[in-house]
């Protein structure tokens, strides 16, 4: 989504490095594209077909995970990391680049706010890179800002500083308009660490009041994207908690609203991939981002713990596509913290997930799948599942890769493009203060 075709004039990644350092895979890729194109053949499945749907699939990056991340406690930066906007841009597109799959840029205001939107358009679209959806911050007091979040932003019981979280608001939608931006996210930290700090049906009253101003600001062409986080910063209740909540008041705004999936922001054992097919359903799957976890919102690398349920999810959303035909349209987006990697190398290792959970989804033979269920034949249900997932697709996500101008091996051609030490010999380093968490 928000994404304007652009003519690239510029490049983070030299394109001779990438073309070297696949020339020296090209002969091993091939065997192995071969090979598992045989394999494919075997089960009725054309391997160009899947590259050719792969190839459409598309993954927005965070700018706020373009730096070291950090928890509660510290920020540890890393040498040649971006120190502002434009660098953030520059990084993206080398993720971009490099792996062929995400074209666009999710920006964090006020975080990423600049003086001349226009410079940081043109720089992206130089790039050869867009815009995803805009993200919104009142879980943060800004320097300067009139009235404290501390209390709740778009729920507070003071109605001047709900207009305020509301004007920020409106502020992004503005700034993500001159973007090309299709889309706004909302996630609140609003909610209660107290029994009896506030009302429940009051707080969620004037989430709705609020929202309804925002909702009626949107382009014609945007979507509102309601993110749930079952707890943090709130640590008794917070006011958009779940999946429940969230389609409740997606159906009470609109048709542009719609629930935004963050992966980490469940429960540890709850079936993420069930609330996907639940939202789907109703047409109000929005987006998600993407990241994984074992314990809270850890925002590790997507598919790093738990690439079983990823490739669930992706089986989800290749059935709901189905089922669709042709109206489903989420946003995908990643929303980690790089803590101790490299972000850029961490952004490959994800987009190289996300792509083999798509395309594992893709290989499932649904036909037999379906037979399998309607004859309660379970363990055979469970073996067409198992048979796609550990089927070795890495060939195929290296030739999507390649037919997009990028890399066999993402993560080496990175490494051997020298490029994070060569930002870290022009970049200003940025001070070791504090905690950073994000
Ligand atoms: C917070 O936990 C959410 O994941 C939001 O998406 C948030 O805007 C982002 O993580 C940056 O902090
Ligand atoms: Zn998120
Ligand atoms: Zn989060």
């Amino acid at each position: 989504m928000g994404y304007v075709a652009v003519k690239k004039t510029m490049s983070a990644i030299p394109q001779d490095i990438i073309d070297q350092e696949n020339a020296k895979l090209m002969a091993a890729h091939q065997a192995d594209y071969d090979a598992l194109g045989v394999r494919l053949a075997r089960v009725g499945i054309d391997i160009e077909h899947i590259v050719d749907r792969l190839m459409t699939l598309e993954v927005g990056i965070p700018s706020w995970g373009m730096v070291s991340g950090g928890t509660r406690f510290a920020r540890f930066p890393m040498p040649g990391e971006p120190t502002h906007i434009l660098e953030k841009i520059e990084d993206c597109a080398a993720v971009h680049q490099v792996s062929g799959l995400t074209p666009r840029i999710s920006l964090h205001f006020p975080w990423d706010k600049a003086n001349d939107i226009d410079e940081v358009r043109d720089y992206a679209h130089a790039h050869g890179m867009g815009f995803d959806a805009v993200n919104s911050n009142t879980f943060q007091d800004q320097p300067g800002q009139r009235l404290s979040y501390k209390y709740g932003s778009l729920t507070h019981s003071d109605p001047a500083t709900r207009a305020q979280a509301i004007e920020h608001n409106l502020e992004c939608i503005e700034i993500g308009d001159r973007l090309c931006a299709k889309g706004l996210t909302v996630w609140i930290g609003d909610g209660s660490n107290f029994a009896g700090q506030n009302e429940f049906a009051d707080t969620l009253d004037r989430y709705l009041e609020s929202m309804k101003a925002i909702y009626a600001a949107l382009p014609h062409d945007w979507r509102l994207f309601i993110e749930h986080k079952l707890y943090e910063p709130a640590f008794y209740a917070t006011v958009i908690q779940d999946w429940g909540t969230s389609i409740l008041c997606a159906q009470q705004l609109g048709p542009k609203a719609q629930c935004l999936v963050d992966l980490g922001h469940h429960a540890p054992s709850v079936n993420i991939e069930l609330i996907v097919a639940r939202l789907a359903q109703f047409g109000k799957l929005g987006g998600f981002h993407f990241n994984d976890s074992k314990y809270g919102d850890d925002d590790l690398d997507a598919g790093s713990l738990n690439p079983f349920q990823l490739f669930l999810i992706f089986n989800e959303l290749v059935y709901a596509e189905t089922r669709a035909r042709g109206q489903f349209n989420p946003a995908y987006m990643m929303d980690q913290s790089h803590n101790v990697t490299d972000p850029i190398e961490s952004l490959l290792n994800s987009a190289r997930a996300i792509a083999g959970a798509y395309v594992k989804a893709l290989i499932v033979d649904r036909k037999a799948l379906r037979e399998y269920q309607s004859s309660n034949d379970v363990m055979m249900a469970h073996h067409c599942l198992r048979m796609a997932y550990e089927t070795d697709v890495r060939p195929a996500l290296a030739m999507a890769r390649l037919r997009k101008g990028g890399a066999i091996d993402p993560m080496m051609t990175f490494r051997a493009s020298g490029y994070r030490a060569q930002k870290a010999r022009v970049r200003k380093s940025r001070p070791a203060i504090g905690g950073g968490i994000i």
